[in-house]
């Protein structure tokens, strides 16, 4: 008899496809977001569940689910998942690192290059209509080439986007909990490792993709601004929280710093409106790693992990091998 998935929002039909073959399906191809009591009652008789960053996994989802053996998410950050409750409970957890670090890395790119030469801004003032001369200080920028590119959290998408930067001419210095190996810095543009508030005042660009957790709560807040240059930006694809929103656009308000490109919000999609009213704001509703190939090949990983882990094997990306010695609680 097949075992019994839960695909929590609408994917690829070739991967839904794909699962069936494995699997009796549960799919939600009209793309509903399951509340938490929602999910509790779906995943009862569920072996296992492809869930993405919208499906809030709680100990008591993790309770409820009392056959539950995988939550396989679409997505290299896990922190919908309560991990801890789920690895007590004997279920494996997986992400998908890896496929989309290259995509998201250009994304990052692109909001910093965004953001330094106001590429939106000018062209909403372009669609308005406004465009009746050429100005000598018309959307003036700052620059990128021969700048300084200070990364917060350099993992493997981090050192992607060093890498991005010798073409640039750009010079890189990185804030990371450990010290990279050398022969990583060498090949990440030979960046170099300072404290944090080296970082903030020496940046003329400052990019995170630190991982969220809470100890990363409101990281930059408006006392890690108040140290940034009146002239340097800050690009967010890191996770919602670990910006104080508010804290960022009262500063950007008051133009203490340049600019800031953000991809993710504190509480996403109801994110705060007091962006919507600043012109030195790059704003795209959460898609670094959206590219028809990269979205693709996470759905599959996840569905890799999935296939693996209901089969009795190991899956390629398990985060919490302890979980493989617990029976269910
Ligand atoms: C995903 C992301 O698109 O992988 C991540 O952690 O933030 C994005 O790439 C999103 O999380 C989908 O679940």
């Amino acid at each position: 008899m097949k075992k019994k998935i839960l695909v929590a929002r609408e994917i690829f039909p070739e991967v839904i496809e794909r699962l069936g073959r494995h699997f009796e399906l549960e799919t939600n191809q009209e793309d509903r977001i399951f509340t938490e009591a929602e999910l509790a009652v779906k995943l009862a008789d569920k072996d296992g569940i492809f869930s993405t960053l919208s499906e809030r996994i709680t100990p008591a989802v993790v309770q409820a689910g009392g056959r539950l053996k995988a939550i396989c998410n679409m997505a290299v950050g896990y922190n919908n998942i309560d991990v801890a409750a789920a690895t007590a409970a004997g279920v494996l957890v997986t992400n998908t690192p890896e496929v989309l670090n290259e995509t998201t890395a250009d994304f990052g790119f692109a909001l910093m290059m965004a953001t330094a030469r106001r590429v939106t801004e000018s062209e909403q003032w372009l669609r308005e209509g406004k465009w009746d001369r050429w100005r000598y200080d018309g959307f003036m920028g700052v620059d990128v080439h021969g700048s300084t590119l200070g990364i917060i959290g350099m993992g493997r998408i981090g050192q992607a986007i060093a890498r991005r930067s010798m073409g640039f001419d750009m010079q890189v210095i990185y804030h990371n909990r450990s010290r990279l190996d050398p022969a990583l810095e060498a090949r990440a543009n030979n960046a170099r490792h300072v404290s944090r508030d080296e970082l903030l005042r020496t940046a003329d660009h400052v990019m995170l993709v630190v991982p969220y957790s809470p100890q990363l709560h409101h990281m930059i807040g408006a006392a890690e601004i108040a140290l940034m240059k009146p002239d340097a930006t800050l690009v967010n694809i890191a996770r919602g929280g670990v910006v104080d929103d508010a804290a960022l656009i009262a500063a950007l308000k008051e133009r203490r710093i340049a600019g800031a490109g953000i991809d993710v919000f504190e509480n996403e999609p109801a994110f705060n409106p007091g962006f919507l009213e600043l012109k030195n704001v790059v704003l795209t509703p959460h898609i670094a790693s959206s590219s028809r190939n990269t979205r693709l090949a996470m759905a599959n990983c996840a569905a890799d992990n999935l296939i693996a882990a209901l089969a009795g094997e190991r899956p390629p990306n398990l985060l919490n091998p302890d979980a493989l010695g617990q029976s269910r609680s």
